[in-house]
């Protein structure tokens, strides 16, 4: 296949040394997405980048931490909980890219958009930056679920099955023990059967197999992700999933990032325009995601550990 053929990105990423995909690679990553409803790329990232990624996240829970209660700056916001068994612990953020300069980067990496080029095009807004941290001791874990309950409201999204992928970037790695995320291959396929509880996707302790069961689903679908810091996991947004609580003496952190095509989104930042990474505005321009209030309340605002749906 003659060189026109290979994406634009792609060839752009030959001449800057960063990790580029084959045409087969491509391929391989659009068709298990689409089969199986998830897809992991190994070492997108490499040794460097993921030290400095893991720096920034630490920072950013130490920050957490140290302010020991939820609080949230426009569409920024720390998640911290009473943790039954560890006391004060940072659960996660939204929009931690305001906050630390490679996070911010990342999610408008030109490595993602290849990724995500030939699943949602070259014109992409994203509506999820969040971080999660499963500390050692911790109670905190996901409870299954499809993202769709989450892209509200539903009329701010069109054709979301393929318009939206939510990706994970791993910065610790994902194992048996420390809570690794759970997905039920081929689950974007079948049609629900049951109503989602709506009750949110953070809980504590055991996952309970309530959705699960009713989806027609048991402990038998359930597909572990493991994966090393660098790689990159996608899952679709009516890919059933969740995680449990952490057993191991080690922390494990994700950074998830979900993107929607933005001929079909009338929410979110710009992640890219015609495949040029977008920044972000400075954080006291209001831009409309999931908060509501966004234009009425932008300051610093003390808030409850959050009760609506999260991812
Ligand atoms: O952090 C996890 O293990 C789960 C992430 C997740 O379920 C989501 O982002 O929708």
């Amino acid at each position: 296949m003659g060189s026109s053929n290979v994406p634009a990105t792609n060839r752009r990423l030959r001449r800057t040394g960063l990790k580029t995909f084959t045409l087969n690679e491509r391929e391989a990553i659009v068709g298990c997405f689409h089969q199986h409803g998830y897809a992991v790329i190994k070492n997108v990232f490499d040794t460097d980048e993921v030290a400095e990624l893991k720096c920034a996240t630490d920072r950013a829970k130490r920050r957490g931490l140290k302010v020991g209660r939820s609080f949230r700056h426009g569409n920024l916001g720390y998640w911290i909980n009473d943790d039954p068994c560890i006391g004060t612990n940072v659960i996660g953020m939204q929009w931690p890219s305001y906050d630390e300069a490679v996070l911010e980067l990342h999610r408008r990496d030109p490595r993602m958009l290849t990724l995500l080029e030939p699943l949602i095009g070259r014109n992409i807004r994203q509506i999820v930056n969040q971080l999660h941290w499963k500390t050692p001791g911790s109670t905190f874990a996901v409870s299954f679920h499809r993202d769709r309950i989450n892209r509200r409201p539903a009329e701010a999204f069109r054709a979301l099955a393929t318009s939206y992928v939510q990706t994970a970037s791993v910065i610790d790695p994902m194992t048996a023990e420390n809570g690794a995320l759970l997905v039920v291959p081929g689950s974007h396929l079948r049609k629900p059967r049951s109503q989602h509880p709506g009750t949110g996707n953070f809980v504590t302790g055991k996952v309970s197999r309530a959705y699960l069961s009713s989806e027609g689903y048991c402990d038998a679908d359930l597909l572990s992700i493991y994966a090393e810091p660098g790689d990159v996991a996608l899952w679709h947004v009516d890919t059933i999933h969740g995680s449990e609580m952490n057993q191991s003496s080690r922390d494990r952190c994700l950074y998830i990032n979900g993107y929607v095509d933005a001929r079909n989104c009338m929410r979110g930042h710009w992640a890219f325009i015609e495949g040029q990474g977008i920044p972000l505005p400075p954080i006291d321009v209001p831009v409309l995601i999931h908060r509501d209030d966004i234009f009425d309340q932008i300051e610093v605002e003390f808030a409850p550990t959050p009760t609506r749906p999260t991812d």
